[in-house]
């Protein structure tokens, strides 16, 4: 894997982990001449900044927090003498969006993409018992052949500004954990798991990817510590007795741990958390352990005050409170892969995770809100940069699955937020795109997109590849609001009736549903924005999912409210937000608890 091994960085009785997270240097660079001016041998600035997390929202002028272009972070970084003779590397959660790396002056890494880690050998370079200086050029920058997409726009006073052709502010840095890894040279790079269940007994396939020929040995602890399966050989099956199952809102985990011996001497040894369980889709039920489930949670996003993006594990314990105290279950982590961390509370929480790609702004147009729910048409998926973006996109997709595919939570994976699906030529790339899936996830998780407004049964022509059908729909909202929320109602129902008479035999699912509400407003009668509208939008909603016997789940737009792009349909950010910013509930957080606390997980099951 040309990013390095995926693994999160762990300590062990063979690795070694130093977190270079902190204080760095941090100098922009609007004419891009650092390069020239040897920036990679260290910053001369009095600019610090923390990592992780996004840039944008420390500074008070405007010029520093709408910055796009080049800009590059340093830090002195202390390597142990006893380090010497591992083998060193960098590990990156995420750099946004794209990445030169240099140590002690030279350049060791480029890697394009910012929400998925990367990993840089810098044993030749590093100084063991020194001092040594690592320096990141970023840019973040958008367009139209990387994920996310969007474009720069040159004010006339020569200042970039990003136009993404999405719903999010472009927050960009060093967003999340760096780490110094020091690992032996025969070490573990990465393992799969499978799972089959038959009564009590669990049969855990696994394969285990090393840098070596030495003997593996794998073992499997259950929460008491008590040993429950082990094996040996790089690929094998761990049988597990009595096995005790991941389970929707109760996450058993087992401990995995991976060693790499010769003769008694250890070489390696590396340790994850899996869970039993099996995912599977049949008819139109969404199968947990054979169990039909039915989904209630939100499209979410990374995003809080001051940091961001940047990784912020305070904030993420709040909101798996606050969705546990909604009777959630679910969520999709729209629109890119989130930090690692939050997989792994979901992992422990029970939360089923629709994991997605960075694939989002495939549609040309930077009001993609109001331009995708009323029609336009723009042709994305035919022109010069769809050879280089289907490329950067299977990328991202194998990465994401190589860093995702351990964890019990992600049951599905999306591939693409709300891309233009009326032209012909968006069916040759979709193709592409499902089938990476299909060939890198060892457990053959379903697969989906979520479809846009203007993605209806007669113009879309790519909603066939998903395995489950994921809609995104605002009529109430962007379509027929306030007044005209009854024709709203009817051109909701009119559209799943067209649905229906496809008889698809898929399980749908609401991906998105939505409207913006500003907390201080309350209005008897309701209006838009309101608190109340919020409510009677939802109860329209929920009217209509619980009409179809297909539909079997509803994740909410938003979470919380979220910081976006300046304009006049956003007031200081998207207010479709269940919870503030700030993690505290508008009306319509009771209003769900009261609904989702009443519908059973088997809601509306064939069984
Ligand atoms: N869906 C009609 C993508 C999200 C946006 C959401 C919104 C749109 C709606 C598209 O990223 O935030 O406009 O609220």
């Amino acid at each position: 894997m040309k990013n390095g091994s995926m693994l999160y960085p762990r300590e062990t009785a063979t690795r070694r982990l130093k977190s270079l997270d902190g204080m760095w240097d941090l100098r922009f660079d609007p004419s891009s001449t650092g390069s020239s001016e040897g920036w990679a041998n260290g910053l001369d600035t009095s600019i610090t900044i923390p990592v992780p997390a996004s840039f944008q929202d420390f500074f008070t002028d405007k010029d520093a927090r709408e910055y796009c272009g080049d800009l590059w972070y340093a830090r002195d970084l202390y390597i142990p003498k006893e380090y010497e003779g591992l083998k060193l590397a960098l590990r990156f959660g995420a750099a946004t969006h794209r990445a030169i790396v240099y140590v002690n002056g030279q350049e060791v890494f480029r890697h394009e993409g910012g929400f998925l880690p990367f990993s840089c050998d810098i044993t030749e370079v590093a100084q063991c018992g020194a001092e040594n200086k690592v320096v990141v050029k970023l840019n973040n920058e958008l367009s139209e052949t990387n994920l996310p997409c969007g474009t720069v726009k040159v004010l006339k006073n020569g200042k970039k500004i990003a136009k993404p052709y999405f719903d999010f502010y472009n927050y960009s840095g060093l967003n999340r954990s760096v780490y110094l890894t020091a690992i032996p040279a025969d070490s573990v790079f990465g393992y799969e798991t499978t799972y089959a269940i038959d009564g009590t007994t669990a049969q855990v396939g696994y394969t285990v990817k090393t840098a070596s020929s030495a003997k593996v040995e794998v073992s499997l602890f259950d929460e008491d510590g008590v040993l429950a399966a082990r094996a040996e050989g790089a690929t094998g099956t761990l049988t597990v007795e009595d096995a005790k199952l991941w389970q929707v809102g109760k996450g058993y985990l087992y401990k995995i741990v991976i060693r790499l011996l010769d003769g008694d001497t250890l070489l390696d040894e590396y340790y994850d958390f899996i869970g039993i369980r099996t995912v599977e889709v049949k008819g139109t039920d969404i199968l947990i352990n054979g169990a039909p489930v039915y989904l209630k949670g939100f499209g979410k996003h990374e995003d809080s005050d001051i940091v961001g993006r940047g990784t912020n594990i305070a904030q993420t314990k709040r909101d798996f409170e606050l969705m546990k105290w909604i009777g959630a279950n679910s969520f999709r982590t729209s629109h890119y892969p989130y930090s690692e961390e939050v997989y792994q509370m979901a992992d422990r929480e029970g939360f089923l995770v629709i994991d997605e790609v960075p694939a989002v702004g495939m549609l040309r147009s930077i009001a993609n809100f109001l331009d995708a729910s009323t029609g336009a048409q723009t042709n994305f998926f035919s022109g010069d940069h769809v050879p280089k973006l289907l490329e950067r996109h299977l990328d991202d997709i194998a990465d994401m699955i190589e860093r995702d595919k351990n964890h019990p939570c992600v049951f599905a994976w999306s591939l693409l937020n709300e891309p233009e699906t009326t032209d012909e030529s968006a069916v040759p790339y979709f193709e592409r795109v499902f089938e990476q899936a299909a060939k890198l996830d060892p457990q053959k998780r379903p697969r989906t997109f979520a479809l846009v407004m203007n993605s209806v049964p007669d113009k879309c022509k790519c909603y066939q590849f998903s395995d489950i059908i994921a809609l995104n729909r605002y009529f109430g909202w962007y379509v027929n609001g306030g007044p005209e929320i009854c024709d709203a109602k009817e051109a909701f129902i009119a559209e799943m009736d067209k649905w229906q008479a496809l008889d698809l035999d898929k399980p749908f699912i609401f991906t998105e549903y939505g409207a913006d509400t500003h907390p201080g407003i309350h209005k008897l009668p309701s209006v838009m924005w309101s608190q109340e509208y919020q409510i009677e939008y939802l109860k329209m909603c929920h009217e209509v999912f619980d009409s179809y016997p297909f539909v079997k789940g509803e994740q909410v737009w938003n979470f919380a409210d979220f910081q976006t792009t300046e304009g006049i349909m956003r007031c200081d950010g998207n207010k479709k937000g269940i919870f503030t910013r700030q993690r505290q509930p508008k009306d319509a957080a009771f209003y769900f608890k009261k609904r989702w606390d009443s519908l059973p997980l088997d809601h509306k099951s064939n069984k």
